[in-house]
């Protein structure tokens, strides 16, 4: 890099890159002592495992600093469109192992740690796992984020600094318990405090009115609460160290630290109670994926977040250009679901209330500004917020959406004339379980582009949730198909593969993984094919180990390894899995000296804590894991693993490990599904429904390498139309029938037979789920997987081509399509 200048109050100072930040083994290794030395304040001998992180971690991070730098040297001024990406969530996991593996450091680092007796997994391991998210949703941002750097984006992710992420899950005699989580305890080498960069947010008060000389008036929100949002800054370093991109997380504070007075006469809580509230925001992620929390400091955090990161990027869009008038050609605001909705009100007030612009043209630069992304159809999980609380909360906000409905219905009814169906569907207000605003509804008015995660769901968006929405905007709902960066889920939870796939296909697929299809030529060769199974074969032993040690199972890694990993969710249908296994394992106990194919089920996955069904589901899981795993008529053929506390870690150990791909959910339900992806990437084969992504998946690597079954998103509907009962299944299906009078009738719970009788009562009943509507044809699907894995070579090819087609879904290639045509922004390719 040599030398470059870099700007200060009294000129430009030569910054020698090449002498501060050489990437030698020896100056790594050099840098890694300092910073446990003079950071750390410890000698090596004291170090310990979490210190060797901590130091690693900060002399990576110098060096992507240095990469910021010299982007901003050779960047300023000519910077274009910014993307700023809002999200709720953002589960990144671990960070060294990505940050090493995007600057190249991989092999300097193993070197230099060597030499002082450290290997990198001592390091890499005893970093805490940053869960900030959920589920897919969270996850789908964080790979964002890394493809924004990859592709030289300039973006921003904001969101929220949790004290807290995701809770820990442990099994306690099979029900999931759950235990905080702390993520910080011990400090984020990862994160830059910018105290100096914070932003007042306010809550309640009232709205005053003020006449302008003209006649007319100015409103005022006067709030009578106040809280600070300070910035915490992460870099995210894209893939060959090419940009570099800031993740900031806003950290809840009370503007002051203590009330003194209350504090001198003697009244200590009183003292506290202001800032207990107001860094209360910040203090806990919500453990609801797939169904909204409704409670008002869910509110609060979505609004905190929305306002702080509005206001941070307009106080940058008034120092870069001078005022507000060009928002919407020099930034983009994706929403990622409508937890940051509140955006389109609250741009419009501080366009309105705070810059002075008038309303019509405030409302040209947001819906200029704003899209939003949808990612589930579930009635239970669209968001809305009953109007007294809102009123109550952000008053100001409640005004403005009054106004935007009012002038949106003017309009519908201009076009529409007496279609009252039309104005109730359509309105930001429903009246259906009390007054509330509805989100999804607010977010799409005020976004220029609305977009589905896979092209199934966004079709339903069009016919269902946003079907008056469609008529009346043609066009605005687009698609964007889910992604996944390859760089985590595939070169580096996967250096085995990786490094077969560059010795086949060169280096260039690691820039450009559409030539993956250049596989299909090594399909059927045998010689490739062994060395295929031999990486996946060592990523089994792992995950065995693991299993061993974590679940308490022992396993045969020979044996087919079908796993499901994903939230507990009734529509996923971990319990048509389950279905399955008691299937099997009576079918082996019926005849215990056939040659049955030897599988290994996998469940791992986290129930929201108020969701009894789910955590039943998984107590469902472990009492059948008991019976089977310890019945000597099985003789080990088949094993059952409920492994706890499932993480982006541990993914990124069960990922590659896995060989076939459980993607099962009813059809129509999941939006997309990221998992799915990441499996099929990494050479299993995927069982599933045509559901989310999975379709297009089929496409691109033909349905005839996978286990397709099951119902059709048209024909779930058509059967829940027609008054569908589950008995209707179990009269033609004796397997099912057996099934569910086993479980039913307490032969996994024999010290509480009723345990699961509800459960299987509303699988004979309505059956919403349709799970004993597609369990015939799921058990003949896994029984094509089981014989299919009795011949080796020809499972050993089907998993080649899995591989092969997958190179579309890089989520590389979702931030380019949202890039040009959604964002506006320019991307090399
Ligand atoms: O978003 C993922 C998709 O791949 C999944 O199919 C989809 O289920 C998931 C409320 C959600 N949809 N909705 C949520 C998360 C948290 C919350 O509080 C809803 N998560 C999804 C990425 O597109």
């Amino acid at each position: 890099l040599g030398s470059i200048l870099t700007r200060t109050r009294s000129g430009e100072l030569p910054l020698n890159t090449t002498d501060r930040l050489a990437t030698t083994s020896s100056s790594l290794r050099d840098l890694i002592l300092r910073k446990l030395t003079y950071t750390l304040g410890k000698p090596p001998s004291e170090a310990r495992d979490r210190d060797w992180f901590m130091a690693t971690a900060l002399a990576v991070r110098d060096h992507v600093v240095e990469r910021f730098l010299v982007q901003m040297h050779q960047t300023r001024g000519k910077e274009g469109k910014h993307v700023y990406y809002l999200s709720l969530e953002f589960l990144i996991g671990r960070l060294l192992r990505e940050n090493v593996g995007n600057l190249g450091l991989a092999e300097e680092l193993r070197t230099a740690l060597a030499e002082l007796g450290v290997t990198i997994d001592q390091a890499r391991l005893a970093e805490p796992d940053a869960a900030l998210g959920n589920g897919g949703l969270g996850r789908l941002a964080a790979c964002f984020l890394e493809s924004m750097s990859s592709l030289a984006i300039p973006a921003f992710g904001y969101g929220i600094r949790y004290d807290h992420g995701l809770f820990r899950q442990i099994l306690r005699d099979g029900w999931q318990q759950e235990f905080p989580e702390d993520w910080l305890s011990f400090g984020n080498p990862w994160e830059f405090a910018r105290p100096e960069i914070r932003h007042r947010i306010g809550f309640g008060g009232e709205v005053t009115a003020e006449a302008l000389p003209d006649g007319d008036e100015r409103l005022r929100w006067n709030p009578g609460e106040w809280v600070d949002a300070v910035a915490y800054d992460t870099p995210v370093v894209g893939w060959r160290g090419k940009h570099v991109n800031v993740l900031r997380l806003w950290r809840a504070r009370a503007p002051d630290p203590l009330r003194l007075d209350a504090f001198n006469r003697g009244d200590h809580h009183g003292a506290l109670a202001e800032q207990v509230r107001a860094e209360s925001i910040s203090k806990v992620l919500y453990p609801s994926d797939d169904s909204p929390a409704g409670q008002e400091l869910r509110l609060r955090q979505e609004y905190f977040f929305t306002s702080a990161a509005l206001q941070d990027l307009l106080r940058r869009q008034v120092r870069q250009a001078g005022s507000v008038n060009t928002l919407a050609e020099r930034v983009s605001i994706q929403l990622n679901d409508t937890h940051p909705a509140i955006a389109v009100a609250e741009l419009m007030r501080l366009l309105v209330d705070e810059h002075a612009v008038a309303w019509a043209e405030a409302w040209a630069i947001t819906r200029g500004a704003v899209s939003y992304t949808n990612h589930t159809l579930l009635p239970e999980a669209l968001e809305s917020w009953p109007v007294p609380l809102m009123e109550r909360l952000l008053p100001r906000h409640m005004q403005i959406i009054y106004r935007i409905n009012a002038e949106h219905l003017d309009a519908v009814r201009a076009a529409h004339p007496d279609d009252d169906r039309l104005l109730a569907s359509v309105s930001l207000i429903g009246e259906e379980h009390g007054r509330r605003v509805r989100m999804g509804n607010l977010a799409f008015v005020g976004s220029h582009h609305v977009n589905g995660v896979s092209a199934l769901h966004t079709d339903l968006m069009r016919q269902t949730v946003f079907r008056d929405f469609n008529t009346l905007f043609p066009g605005r709902i687009v698609n964007k198909t889910n992604g996944i960066s390859f760089r985590r889920w595939l070169m580096q939870c996967n250096p085995g593969l990786t490094g077969l796939l560059v010795e086949a296909l060169g280096p260039k697929v690691l820039d450009a993984p559409d030539i993956l299809v250049q596989l299909r030529d090594l399909a059927g060769d045998a010689a490739f094919q062994g060395r295929f199974a031999a990486v996946k074969r060592a990523n089994k032993e792992a995950l065995a180990t693991m299993l061993r040690e974590q679940a308490g199972v022992r396993v045969d890694p020979a044996a087919l390894f079908d796993v499901q990993i994903k939230r507990i969710h009734e529509y996923k249908r971990q319990l048509l899995n389950v279905l399955h296994t008691v299937a099997l394992y009576e079918a082996m106990r019926a005849q215990p000296m056939r040659d049955w194919t030897p599988v290994v089920k996998v469940f791992a996955g986290k129930a929201a804590p108020g969701y009894h069904r789910a955590k039943l589901i998984i107590k469902l899981a472990c009492d059948v894991a008991r019976v089977v795993n310890r019945d000597p008529s099985v003789r080990g053929l088949l094993k059952v693993a409920f492994l706890p506390n499932y993480n982006v870690s541990a993914a990124e150990v069960i990922v590659p490990a896995a060989d076939l791909s459980e993607q099962i959910s009813t059809a129509g339900m999941e939006a997309s599904g990221t998992g799915n992806m990441k499996l099929a990437l990494n050479g299993a084969l995927t069982i599933g429904t045509l559901d989310g992504a999975t379709v297009e998946m089929a496409e691109h690597i033909g349905a005839e390498q996978m286990f397709l079954f099951g119902l059709s998103a048209d024909e779930v509907t058509e059967r829940r139309a027609s008054g569908w009962r589950g008995t209707q299944a179990e009269a033609t299906s004796d397997t099912l029938a057996e099934v569910l009078a086993a479980i039913g009738g307490g032969v996994f719970s024999p010290d509480d037979h009723g345990r699961y009788g509800d459960l299987v009562a509303s699988l004979r009943a309505e059956d919403w789920f349709m799970v004993a509507a597609d369990f015939d044809a799921y058990c003949a699907a896994q029984q094509r997987a089981a014989t299919l894995y009795r011949d080796q070579p020809a499972w050993r090819r089907t998993a080649v081509l899995n591989t092969a087609g997958m190179g579309w879904f890089s989520s590389d290639r979702s931030i380019a399509d949202y890039a040009r045509e959604i964002w506006g922004v320019p991307v090399a390719t």
